[in-house]
């Protein structure tokens, strides 16, 4: 038998190896305590120990993570956690048949758990993680990701459009039926539901499908275009699994999930019924900020990302890069992270959404490209000639930046986009 106390968790210098989750926490550590030890207790806490030294089995102790570059000026730490922490199928290992694939869940109770509430830190934040194969290669990942530009729509190297009719809760189905079918008709690619329009009395989940599809059809023959809907299925996990059904046997491409306040075992379950189904999956963010909007503590919105990319979304919301109505971290890098390899994972499609008009398109294909959609609400909407104009506006903005024209003489050029310069100019909302 062999003690495990916190300073066992260190070893500056360590060197992981390629089966190792990697881990990178800001601290600081509280009144009294060095940076030592508070990443000792922060490695012994996320892994196999707990504030009281243990005797322990040598293979116990072979298993507890491991905290090293520490760095003192700049308040961040390294953690190193092995394979044997996380629910992987071990090679020849046992056939228990309740031995699933890894879940996100478990892998967070141990690096985001008890750890953000430690008293040996004043502050901690979970600010990336370098992912190895083996627990990332059993998960789906995303079934389409930044193809869906082509493989749903024929969007070339354009942006996709959506819009969410605003108010976004309060417009009985036939109203909601009517904004989609002037959105679509005026250019747009997709109709999305808010995040907290799901299946209220006045706009029940089935009919509202049924009747906006079978909207898109008319507008689809009407436009030429191919058009489609985020259909928010938000709900308990059974529930989202029978509307995705219901959704598919309606002939949706898509389902809409606001990841966060369903939480990750019911994405991963929402996941497999997609595969089954071949739906795509866009992920609303709603409540990240709950977790990634203080830089000091949390969850960081790069990591949120890479748990929804290694379960499988394949559209994100990720930001604005600070140009909309709403806060944003770093939404370059992360967006940048979505395309990058991921041991031959989709990539995922950036969403920039949040306080958009068509003044800021120029701005932000500038900022973040344009592998992405756009995602505009009251931008579209608040246009003085209405939804179908405001539709307009989006698409005649949209195809000037590609372009490379400026958006004012395209301005000129178009009615519709002029008047919504002329009522928004190039502000961002707040
Ligand atoms: C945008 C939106 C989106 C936010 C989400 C809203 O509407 O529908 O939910 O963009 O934020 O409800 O505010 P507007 P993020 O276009 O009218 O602003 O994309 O940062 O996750
Ligand atoms: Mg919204």
């Amino acid at each position: 038998m062999v003690g495990i106390k916190y300073e066992d968790f260190l070893a500056d210098g360590y060197e992981p190896d390629e089966t190792e989750l990697v881990c990178e926490f800001y601290i600081e550590p509280a009144e009294g305590l060095s940076m030592e030890d508070a990443a000792g207790r922060v490695a012994s806490e996320s892994s196999n120990g707990t504030w009281a030294e243990l005797q322990v089995d040598q293979r116990i102790k072979d298993m507890s993570a491991t905290a090293y570059d520490l760095d003192e000026e700049h308040g961040t730490i390294k953690v190193a956690y092995g394979p044997e922490l996380f629910e992987l199928t071990v090679d020849g290992g046992d056939t228990d048949p309740l031995n699933g694939t890894p879940s996100i869940p478990q892998i967070l109770s141990c690096i985001a758990g008890n750890i953000l509430g430690m008293k040996a830190v004043d502050r901690i934040r979970l600010m990336d993680c370098e992912w190895p194969e083996p627990l990332v290669e059993p998960f789906l990942g995303p079934q389409y990701g930044s193809s869906v530009r082509n493989e749903i729509f024929d969007a070339g190297d354009r942006p996709i459009t959506a819009t969410v009719p605003k108010p976004k809760v309060g417009l009985t189905t036939e109203q909601h039926v009517e904004v989609g079918y002037e959105a679509w008709t005026g250019g747009i690619d997709l109709l999305k539901d808010d995040e907290n329009l799901t299946s209220q009395s006045f706009n029940r989940f089935e009919k509202r499908v049924v009747e906006s599809l079978k909207a898109r059809d008319r507008a689809e023959q009407e436009t030429g275009e191919k058009k489609s809907y985020l259909i928010n299925i938000t709900a308990d996990a059974d529930t989202m699994k029978k509307r995705a059904e219901f959704v598919h046997e309606q002939g949706g491409e898509y389902v809409m999930v606001d990841i966060i306040t369903t939480g990750w075992a019911a994405l991963q379950t929402v996941r497999e019924k997609t595969e089954e189904l071949g739906l795509a999956i866009h992920a609303h963010r709603a409540m990240h900020a709950g977790f990634d909007r203080v830089p000091t503590h949390g969850v960081s919105m790069r990591c949120i990302a890479q748990f929804a990319r290694i379960i499988g979304v394949d559209q994100l919301h990720t930001g604005t890069a600070n140009l909309g109505k709403l806060e944003n971290e770093d939404t370059v890098g992360i967006n940048e992270w979505m395309y990058s390899d991921l041991y031959g994972k989709k990539d995922v499609l950036p969403m920039a959404s949040g306080g958009l008009h068509p003044g800021l398109l120029s701005e932000l294909v500038d900022r973040v490209g344009t592998n992405i959609g756009v995602q505009i609400g009251g931008g579209v909407h608040g246009h003085p000639g209405g939804t179908h104009d405001g539709a307009k506006a989006l698409r005649q903005a949209i195809d000037a930046v590609v372009d490379g024209d400026d958006l004012a003489s395209a301005g000129q050029e178009h009615e519709e986009l002029g008047q919504a310069l002329e009522k928004w100019g190039s502000e961002s909302p707040r």
